[in-house]
């Protein structure tokens, strides 16, 4: 019989009920989380205390948990009064309920603050997931917690004494809307991402984990992170991995494994006879993500596996050679699911950064930076009739893709950015068939046959992309739905780097009923629900009006040429600081002001050279050895 799990607080009962239903046949129960969103005080790493967001007055927020099989009912009630919200619960595959999914223009309208709304759905696969805000680059705020599921097939079951969870993420002082709009603006022309403050283990720093000799236990770990991928390790101990992103796995020996952020990993940490010493956790902020690396940044969060209250805590060893993690691509899934067969579509997509004429650093897949539509798109779906299996519906910034039921899809990420990405498909868990070295280049066709690919491929949803290197994946579209497609660093979502899968909309057509709160909450924030992405109900193949990004540069004006604009205009009154951004960051503090209505499009800046005042005297000499700098691959036109 479905019970409440034992390491729920009691404090959380009050929130959580649950009825038993056909307890007899199938066991599966329903769970009742009633989320009331609210500000509140927090300061994990004991720096500052800020607000952030939390539920029922809580923050950390509580966690999801359920067993393999069982309804989820989430109540959500948005007093946050300035911020709209949604909750995307991550790597769950919403199978038959697309529109529970969470993502605000995509599968449904933001709720606006005052507003209500219900999330509804069946869970059938285990494992270690999480929610997060999917509204707006809103999660970081703290919006984010682990959602776990429990199976009691679970084929490791007789392998471990305990189970624990814990999450490892990275921690702003500043609030995201001041952050994004000093990040989309022409005084970060590089993009340069804000830099984290600090990094958390379980939402905190010092953690302490009481461990009993000579048991094993199973760690489920979660990066809840906005931006930056942790080295994580246990001095002393190694750990055996037994699942990923809700894909069990052979069990494979790590030393240490590095979660980006979005990923998860389970593992297996048998503790010592001796209980003389305690030993320290570390995870270790990947800081070649970062632009600048800021004097005072710890980059480490420390905690330990206490077996002896009574002894010292040891400072954790400095790790002198490179990190050498565990590599996800060699794990071989537990159901042994062999290589999909050839793929009926192939979608390639390029990662580009580059200006826009607003002055701003942009992310692309290929020529397309997202740009939220005015209707959501599963709406547009739905509104459509037979013209929903034409992508033009869905409007040209929100990068749509029509993908046939059960077609073999493969995609092909290049990596034109020296960064690191680590890339998110909803709805579904790809086969990671390939991925690059860094700085490999492009994937070549040509050179690689199915041969090439592993008989058996891991899988998880989501994957690390390395710098100027490559990756291929491959799925089944067996999930009718809108999915999206992104990289999971919050600050690039926001910069664009996302694509829509429009999965057998037809199907959808016939099988969803969208519940009438999904439509209320569009109401309160004034968001149509018809037509199509333009919310042109008439003619759904003209899109005049649908939202854009702003116009590009005029040709041979980019990054490096902005940079030297922006210094020379800003210098007077700035200096430094217009390049330092977390000096910079206080200033702008006080333009912190995200409209509380509804929906996440981008708020269009006016398409106004923005430079053009000052570029004649400023720079002409920059002007001349201008160069695609911060999109490595060059080249790039975005369209307008
Ligand atoms: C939600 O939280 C707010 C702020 O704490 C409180 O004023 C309100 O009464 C709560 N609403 C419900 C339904 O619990
Ligand atoms: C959840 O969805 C099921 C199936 O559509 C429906 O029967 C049930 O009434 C819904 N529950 C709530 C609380 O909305
Ligand atoms: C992490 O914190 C949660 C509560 O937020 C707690 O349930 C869990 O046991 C903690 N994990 C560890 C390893 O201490
Ligand atoms: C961890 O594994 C490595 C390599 O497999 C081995 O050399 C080391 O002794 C192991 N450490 C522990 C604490 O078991
Ligand atoms: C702990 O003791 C047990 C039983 O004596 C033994 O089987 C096991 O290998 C020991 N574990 C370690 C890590 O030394
Ligand atoms: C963080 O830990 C790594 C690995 O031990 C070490 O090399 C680095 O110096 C530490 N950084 C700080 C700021 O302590
Ligand atoms: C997967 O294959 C291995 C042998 O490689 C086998 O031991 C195992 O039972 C298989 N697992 C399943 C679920 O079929
Ligand atoms: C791919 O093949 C081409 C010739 O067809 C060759 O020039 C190139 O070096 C190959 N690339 C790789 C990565 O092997
Ligand atoms: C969704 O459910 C259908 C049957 O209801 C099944 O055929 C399909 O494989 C499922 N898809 C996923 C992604 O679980
Ligand atoms: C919203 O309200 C919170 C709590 O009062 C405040 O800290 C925050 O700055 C406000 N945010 C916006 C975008 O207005
Ligand atoms: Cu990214």
């Amino acid at each position: 019989m479905a019970s409440l799990q034992p390491s729920r607080p009691a404090s959380r009962l009050a929130s959580v009920l649950i009825f038993l239903i056909s307890v007899a046949l199938t066991n599966a129960a329903t769970v009742v989380y009633d989320f009331n969103i609210t500000w509140v005080t927090a300061n994990p790493d004991g720096m500052a205390d800020r607000p952030a967001i939390g539920i029922n007055g809580e923050w950390p927020i509580p966690r999801i948990q359920a067993n393999v099989g069982d309804h989820i009912i989430v109540n959500v009630l948005n007093s946050l009064g300035n911020q709209s919200t949604s909750l995307h619960f991550h790597g769950l595959f919403m199978n038959g309920t697309t529109h529970m999914d969470g993502p605000s223009q995509t599968t449904q309208c933001a709720i606006p603050p005052g507003s209500s709304f219900t999330y509804n759905f069946t869970i059938n696969q285990p494992g270690t997931y999480w929610y997060h805000s999917h509204t707006k680059g809103q999660y970081p705020d703290g919006l984010r917690g682990p959602l776990i599921i429990h199976d009691p097939e679970n084929p490791f079951k007789g392998m471990y004494d305990e189970e624990l969870v814990m999450t490892v993420s990275d921690w702003y002082h500043d609030q995201m809307p001041g952050l994004l709009d000093f990040f989309m603006s022409k005084a970060n022309p590089t993009g340069a991402e804000p830099v984290p403050n600090s990094a958390l283990l379980n939402e905190t720093q010092n953690l302490k984990v009481s461990v009993e000799p000579g048991k094993t236990y199973l760690f489920r770990m979660v990066n809840m992170g906005a931006f930056a991928g942790q080295y994580i390790w246990f001095e002393g101990h190694n750990m055996t991995i037994l699942e990923v992103d809700g894909v069990y796995t052979h069990p494979a020996e790590a030393s240490m494994i590095y979660l980006s952020a979005a990923q998860r990993c389970s593992f297996l940490i048998t503790t010592r006879n001796d209980t003389t010493e305690n030993f320290p956790i570390v995870a270790s902020m990947d800081t070649t993500l970062f632009d600048v690396l800021p004097d005072d940044l710890n980059w480490n969060v420390t905690g330990w596996l206490v077996y002896d209250s009574a002894s010292p805590l040891p400072a954790p060893a400095v790790v002198y050679e490179d990190y050498d993690p565990f590599d996800d691509f060699t794990l071989v899934p537990w159901d042994n699911q062999t290589l999909y067969g050839e793929p009926d579509q192939t979608i390639s997509l390029d990662v580009i950064m580059d200006n826009l004429g607003d002055g701003a650093n942009y992310a692309f897949f290929n020529d397309i930076t997202y740009v939220a539509p005015k209707v959501p798109t599963l709406y547009t779906v739905l509104s459509a009739g037979d013209l929903a299996n034409d992508a033009t519906v869905y409007g040209t910034y929100t990068h749509p893709f029509v993908l046939e039921k059960d077609q073999v899809v493969q995609i092909i990420v290049n990596n034109l950015d020296s960064g690191r990405h680590p890339f998110h498909l909803h709805g579904h868990h790809f086969q990671g068939l390939l991925r690059s070295e860094d700085e490999a280049g492009t994937f070549q066709d040509a050179n690689v046959t199915e041969d090439d690919f592993p008989a058996i491929p891991m899988r998880r949803d989501t994957a690390v992309l390395l710098p100027d290197g490559h990756m291929v994946l491959r799925f089944k579209a067996n999930n009718p739905g809108v999915w999206l497609f992104h990289c999971h660093i919050e600050w690039h979502v926001q910069s664009g780097l996302m694509a829509t899968f429009v999965e057998a909309p037809l199907e959808l057509q016939k099988s969803l009923t969208i519940p009438k709160d999904h439509f209320d909450v569009c109401a309160a924030g004034n968001v149509p629900t018809t037509g199509n992405a333009a919310g042109n109900t008439v003619n759904l193949l003209d899109l005049t009006g649908q939202n854009v990004p702003p116009a590009p540069f005029p040709k041979g004006f980019t990054a490096r040429g902005i940079v030297a604009l922006v210094f020379s205009c800003l210098s007077g009154i700035l200096g430094v600081a217009a390049i330092a951004w977390y000096g910079f960051a206080g200033m702008v503090a006080d333009s912190e002001g995200q409209a509380a209505a509804a929906g996440n499009s981008k708020e269009l800046p006016p398409q106004q050279p923005v430079l053009a005042a000052s570029d004649s005297d400023d720079a002409p000499a920059q002007r001349d050895e201008i160069t695609a700098v911060s999109g490595g691959g060059g080249g790039k036109e975005a369209a307008a």
